[in-house]
């Protein structure tokens, strides 16, 4: 029995997760638990083409927020559904609580957790301690489905997850796929992070993220089942062209007005600290989900050599901060810049990588917050 904790390096982390796939059979009922968000929304899909050829069946999908998201309706649901298998993806969940199943829980955030023999934890992170070479879920997903099935066509889909994890220029090969496999569609020379984000595919990652903006869970999942329709042929995606592509569309053109309106409002309601090139902008109140996040990412592209601070609206006592940079613009690791803070006011919560990350903190303590930022950029 391979024990998980000694994976060395990602192809026996494929290895492995070859192996576990090697167990699914004709017939055999899979449910697959998925974060919401760009990253796991593309890997659900890849798994669902790969468990459609393995099963003839697709399997149930159940998207969640976050990471210990697990209900105990949703418990109760997959125990009532009685899969064969449970896969969790771009999400940890403690092994113990889906211990009545087998499968296994893939995620690439940092998590430290024991596997069960049953339901297997893996993550790259095991092996590779540098961030910015660990893998996104969708770019692993693809791998192994590339594995069983060479022939789909379905790089672009990756290549979104890939764009949303900030892991272009880890994952340039997937880049390279889909220009050979769609050259009309994307054909791009130079390819990196900023490159990628300016062309099709920044389009295609707002597309994506928009379902659980506007609708949730179940917006999620229209996106995935949009995505799987489409799945030769991005072309048939971007313009909404399928009955699941069309309400995606509309899901973006929602989102891109929200977004025309921020651009608007940072111009009369942003403060631009010039001497630290920071922007800090207070983000109105809207109906969308995760803008702040998503306003963050935007005024990023838009403001590629400044800092940006979004200050969530305000949900009772906390806030929540969206911080990003340009990586090629700013060298600054804004995980090292969040820990110095941490350990002057230890009560703040988050992180993330060195050029994304999330804060929730007391309001009370933003402007002591702000101000220390300031002094360690
Ligand atoms: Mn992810």
């Amino acid at each position: 029995m391979k024990w998980v904790k000694n994976l060395n390096n990602f192809t026996e982390l494929l290895n492995l997760l070859k192996d576990e796939i090697k167990n699914v059979q004709s017939g055999n009922k899979v449910c697959i638990i998925h974060h919401d968000d760009a990253d796991g929304c593309t890997s659900a899909t890849l798994m669902s083409i790969l468990l459609f050829r393995l099963t003839n069946q697709f399997p149930e999908l159940f998207p969640i927020r976050g990471p210990n998201n697990l209900s105990k309706n949703l418990l109760m649901k997959l125990k009532t559904f009685n899969p064969d298998f449970v896969f969790t993806l771009d999400v940890t969940i403690d092994p113990k609580r889906l211990g009545v199943f087998n499968g296994f829980i893939l995620d690439h955030h940092v998590q430290s957790i024991q596997s069960k023999n049953n339901m297997k934890y893996i993550n790259p992170r095991d092996f590779e301690k540098k961030d910015e070479y660990v893998p996104p879920t969708s770019y692993m997903i693809y791998k192994l489905l590339k594995v069983f099935f060479p022939e789909e066509r379905v790089s672009w889909i990756a290549a979104i997850g890939i764009t949303e994890d900030h892991r272009v220029d880890l994952c340039k090969d997937v880049f390279e796929d889909v220009k050979r496999e769609f050259g009309s569609f994307f054909h791009l020379k130079e390819i990196n992070q900023k490159s990628i984000e300016n062309s099709v595919f920044g389009e295609l990652w707002d597309m994506v993220r928009s379902g659980r903006m506007i609708k949730r869970m179940n917006g999620a999942l229209v996106v995935v089942n949009a995505l799987i329709e489409c799945k030769n042929d991005p072309g048939k995606f971007i313009n909404g062209l399928s009955t699941n592509s069309y309400v995606v569309r509309r899901f973006y053109e929602n989102i891109e007005r929200e977004n025309r309106k921020i651009l608007d409002d940072v111009k009369i309601n942003g403060k631009f600290i010039q001497d630290k090139k920071i922007l800090v902008y207070e983000a109105k109140h809207s109906n969308i989900n995760s803008i702040t996040s998503f306003a963050s990412d935007k005024l990023r592209q838009k403001y590629p050599d400044w800092i940006i601070c979004v200050i969530g609206r305000d949900k009772g006592f906390n806030v929540k901060l969206s911080i990003r940079i340009e990586q090629s613009m700013r060298n600054i690791d804004l995980v090292e810049i969040v820990n110095k803070i941490k350990k002057e006011m230890p009560t703040i919560k988050g992180g993330g990588h060195k050029s994304a990350i999330g804060v929730t903190l007391a309001k009370n303590d933003l402007n002591r917050f702000l101000e220390l930022f300031r002094g360690f950029v």
